[in-house]
């Protein structure tokens, strides 16, 4: 059998790029599932697959085998419920780019992601982009929320694609890895890379346009070398992302200080909130854990225990 990367999907067709550089159209036959879970799309942009032609005039192929994953980013479905969509797969790290300017940051949103990435520990670098327009409360903000995620292992980085802030360390950060990148529109995504790659020319958006209803969003993800090294999984803007696959327990684990500190709690089953003896309470009271970040725990397992509870009822 042959073998690829699956450099792009569009719904039903998979382009998966060979040995050769060359990219074949490949559907898949049959059903795959993913831990139980049911997927909208079985394979992801980053699969190793191995295919056969079905017609060689056309270059399409069938997918027939997934190459084990070394780890994988799902999302809940934003159109189904009920399924987790595949984001990507195999990936070294990700890169989440936020502006506190234009769009103003989405309070939650960097919690969020990381709840996504953190149950493989993909290492994740949080990338503050439009710097050329933070005044010097925005600043403030910025190196509030650096401390906060340096503090618990994130790497942060503030950059510009307009005055060039940070794209030589942004550049570093990428160089030798697959990165998946990803973030709300508008925050800038497509113009760094652009000014990063020689080689890519990436379609950039007015800011005006995003507000406007009926915009016209694509959920694939690409894959894209920018340079001989460096290889990015460009996800589409995300707006907002729930976690209806998820149990408290999971977001308790996958708040890695939480989770560290959880060892010292009373209960095994500790989730924070009410439980006497709570190490996680206990360090949240010193300020060795951030207010901040305790707040949106608290958000997202409230989210998860609400969609549970509703969840349950309606199989009744
Ligand atoms: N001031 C400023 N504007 C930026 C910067 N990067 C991107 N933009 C603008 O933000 C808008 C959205 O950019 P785009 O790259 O399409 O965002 P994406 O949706 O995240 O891919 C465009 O109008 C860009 O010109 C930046 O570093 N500073
Ligand atoms: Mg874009
Ligand atoms: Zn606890």
């Amino acid at each position: 059998m042959l073998e690829g990367i699956v450099i792009r999907s569009t719904g039903s067709w998979y382009n998966v790029k060979n040995q050769s550089g060359e990219t074949i159209a490949c559907r898949i036959i049959g059903k795959f599932r993913l831990d139980g879970k049911k997927v909208t799309n079985p394979v992801a942009v980053g699969d190793h697959v191995k295919y056969v032609i079905e017609n060689e005039e056309e270059n399409t192929g069938i997918i027939k085998e997934i190459v084990d994953r070394k780890n994988y980013v799902v999302r809940q479905s934003p159109r189904k419920k009920h399924f987790v969509h595949l984001l990507a797969a195999n990936v070294d790290q990700a890169i989440v780019i936020v502006t506190i300017r234009e769009p103003k940051l989405k309070q939650g949103f960097i919690d969020r992601f990381l709840l996504m990435t953190e149950p493989y520990n993909i290492p994740v670098t949080i990338v503050f982009n439009k710097a050329d327009l933070y005044d010097k409360g925005d600043l403030g903000v910025y190196n509030y929320l650096k401390d906060i995620y340096n503090k618990i292992g994130y790497d942060v980085l503030l950059t510009s694609s307009i005055d060039g802030t940070g794209l030589e360390d942004l550049k570093a950060t990428l160089s030798g890895k697959v990165s998946l990148v990803g973030g709300q529109s508008g925050v800038g995504k497509s113009s760094l890379v652009n000014t990063l790659s020689d080689q890519l020319d990436l379609r950039t958006q007015d800011l005006s346009n995003y507000s406007g209803k009926g915009q016209h969003t694509t959920t694939f993800a690409e894959m894209f070398d920018i340079d001989e090294n460096s290889t990015i999984i460009d996800t589409p803007g995300i707006k907002t992302l729930a976690f209806n696959h998820l149990e408290v327990m999971d977001v308790a684990h996958n708040f890695r200080e939480f989770f560290e500190a959880s060892d010292e709690c009373k209960f095994g089953d500790c989730t924070h909130r009410n439980e006497p003896k709570c190490a996680v309470k206990a360090k949240l009271e010193t300020g060795e854990i951030s207010e901040l970040r305790y707040n949106n725990y608290l958000q997202l397992v409230e989210e998860v225990e609400d969609q549970n509870y509703w969840e349950r009822i309606k199989d009744v």
